[in-house]
């Protein structure tokens, strides 16, 4: 017989990332033997997303990670991913927020779209369809919390982690405009963050597009009156307490403060 443990089932997996999150505790990335792939990792994360609607949680939405170089180089990983929001995640806009639910919170600055139309099975190149379902775009800002020790992670351990997804804020909607090309200025204290949305896969309406294919290709249901955030401009930097803002150029702003 092997003296090697079995590697963990999808749902022990599961059960020690939500417990993780549950209580501000890191857990152990799994071990490169035992890695899952990436059907199992997206159904480790879909099994946190049922934990936390058994807990009456909602699910508010989408996000994607990884869609600019800055953040894909910042983690060493080197394709989009796709996670999902729901509503106890979202905090107010000028809100508190309270750094002792994480246990090693970032903050990126994002770009958020509202769904104002169902999109199920859509083609990803279908521009007017997508331009149909789009009703609003704000400023964002993701907290993000690796579960797993030192914030390290492979591919299939942040799809699992349901790719790190910790509280979103989120600012005025505006009508739907381009967001192309627009500066991005992330301040939190004295670090100032600048980028552009354009180091979101080029354009954040590209972001939209790999949404569309992924959630085709994954079964994954996007419905009106959902939020998708596009990704990160920039890099991540640690959620310090005080009041962190993004600002992007000709849309607006929105921020939060980091308490305890
Ligand atoms: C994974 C989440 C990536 C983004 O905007 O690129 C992400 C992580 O960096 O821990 O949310
Ligand atoms: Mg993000």
């Amino acid at each position: 017989m092997s003296a090697v443990a079995a590697a963990p089932t999808q749902a022990a997996l599961a059960h020690a990332l939500d417990e993780a999150q549950r209580s501000a505790t890191p857990t152990e990335q799994l071990p490169a033997t035992e890695q899952i792939g990436l059907d199992a990792a997206y159904a480790v994360q879909h099994a946190i997303i049922a934990r936390r609607q058994s807990r009456g949680e909602r699910i508010a939405g989408v996000k994607l990670g990884f869609t600019s170089l800055a953040k894909a180089r910042q983690m060493g990983v080197d394709d989009i991913i796709i996670g999902t929001i729901t509503d106890a995640m979202r905090a107010p806009d000028g809100g508190r927020f309270d750094r002792s639910a994480c246990i090693h919170p970032r903050i990126e600055p994002e770009v958020a779209y509202l769904l104002g139309a169902d999109l199920d099975g859509e083609d990803p190149s279908d521009e007017r369809a997508l331009a149909a379902a789009i009703a609003g775009v704000a400023p964002a800002l993701e907290i993000i919390d690796s579960r797993y020790r030192d914030f390290r992670f492979t591919y299939g351990d942040v799809v699992a982690d349901n790719t790190s997804a910790a509280a979103y804020v989120v600012g005025p909607w505006r009508p739907v405009q381009s967001v192309s090309n627009r500066a991005v200025r992330l301040s939190a204290g004295t670090t100032v963050v600048t980028g552009s949305t354009a180091a979101i896969l080029g354009d954040p309406v590209r972001a939209l597009h790999a949404l569309l294919d992924m959630c085709r290709r994954r079964n994954i249901p996007l419905r009106a009156g959902q939020v998708v955030l596009a990704g990160a401009a920039t890099a991540a930097v640690p959620l310090t307490p005080g009041v962190t803002s993004c600002d992007v150029a000709g849309i607006g702003a929105v921020s939060v403060r980091g308490v305890r």
